[in-house]
């Protein structure tokens, strides 16, 4: 389904137009960079060689006027005033790859897009538009916006460029939830949230692989719920809410599903800076419903 948004496709378009070269370049870069990024953690060299590839690609689009990465201290002013009026650009965040400390183990991983119609930090409600591109046996980009939430197939045709092909139209979280994914040491949950997960095991099947987008393409494949929960060492969680929890929460939401930090929608944080952490509960609406019930209990 086209978007009638010249942007985001336009944004999409380069997204997909990077994906078989980042992918391609990953079996080489699989050892640490020797550099921390803005969130203090190590960088791999398949993270900055991501980052710089779609940021090239990005900050080329006609209509980005500011592109901000996980990996970087500060925005790239990419020309235009984001936010400011009716014909403003976009200001585009990514994840370059997330998930990346599975390239050793040679396990999924991927990349996070969000499409914000203000300048960053900027809350969920001005996102128009989100994706991600898992990179697992086969390079699929899941694409979020007005139109509703596509999925494609991704992969270099034979003169080079790049073939997509959408497999999934219109697509919506099952009614019936299968699986679940939660992050972090059972030791370092809340007792709360794991009363709450003790449910969740009783009824569903445990599908975790640690990268943020390969579990939640599981949640939108089978239904169920993911989680990145609020910590006892670390109250916020791990996620960010500009690159990973925001752009989540939009493409689960527009699904069907529900997101939540805890208390309400992942899309009503406040956003206070750009490299903020949020506890992350994403999926089929009744399970995020009873989460909420869970915590408040706590
Ligand atoms: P990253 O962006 O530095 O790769 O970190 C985010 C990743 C998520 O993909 C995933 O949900 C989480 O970290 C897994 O963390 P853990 O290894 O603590 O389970
Ligand atoms: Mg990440």
């Amino acid at each position: 389904m086209a978007s009638p948004n010249s942007t985001v496709d336009a944004v999409f378009d380069a997204v997909a137009a990077t994906a078989p070269e980042i992918r391609a370049a990953l079996p080489g870069r699989r050892v640490e960079s020797g550099t921390e990024n803005a969130s203090g953690e190590s960088v791999l060299a398949g993270d900055l060689y991501a980052d710089e590839l779609l940021g090239e690609a990005i900050t080329a689009v006609d209509g980005v006027g500011s592109f901000v990465s996980e990996e970087r201290e500060t925005a790239v002013d990419a020309g235009g005033a984001v936010g400011s009026g009716h014909d403003d650009a976009y200001a585009v965040a990514i994840d370059p790859l997330d998930g990346s400390s599975n390239l050793r183990s040679n396990n999924a991983m991927g990349t996070v897009v969000g499409v914000y119609d203000a300048p960053l930090p900027a809350s969920g409600r001005d996102l128009v538009a989100a994706g991600y591109v898992l990179y697992g046996p086969i390079t699929t980009m899941v694409v979020a916006d007005e139109a509703g939430v596509r999925e494609e197939v991704v992969a270099r045709d034979a003169d080079g460029g790049v073939d997509r092909s959408v497999v999934e139209a219109d697509l919506s979280l099952p009614g019936t939830p299968t699986v679940y994914g939660f992050g972090g040491r059972v030791p370092d949950w809340p007792a709360d949230f794991r009363a709450y997960a003790r449910s969740i095991e009783d009824e569903l099947k445990l599908r975790y692989g640690g990268a943020m987008v390969g579990d939640v393409n599981q949640v939108l494949t089978y239904g169920g719920v993911f989680a990145y929960p609020a910590l006892r060492s670390a109250s916020a969680g791990k996620l960010r809410l500009q690159f990973e929890a925001n752009p989540v929460a939009y493409i689960v939401e527009r699904a069907g599903g529900a997101s939540s930090d805890g208390t309400g929608s992942i899309l009503d944080v406040e956003p206070e800076a750009v490299h903020q952490r949020t506890p992350l509960y994403v999926g089929n609406e009744a399970l995020i419903e009873r989460l909420e019930d869970a915590l408040d209990d706590g």
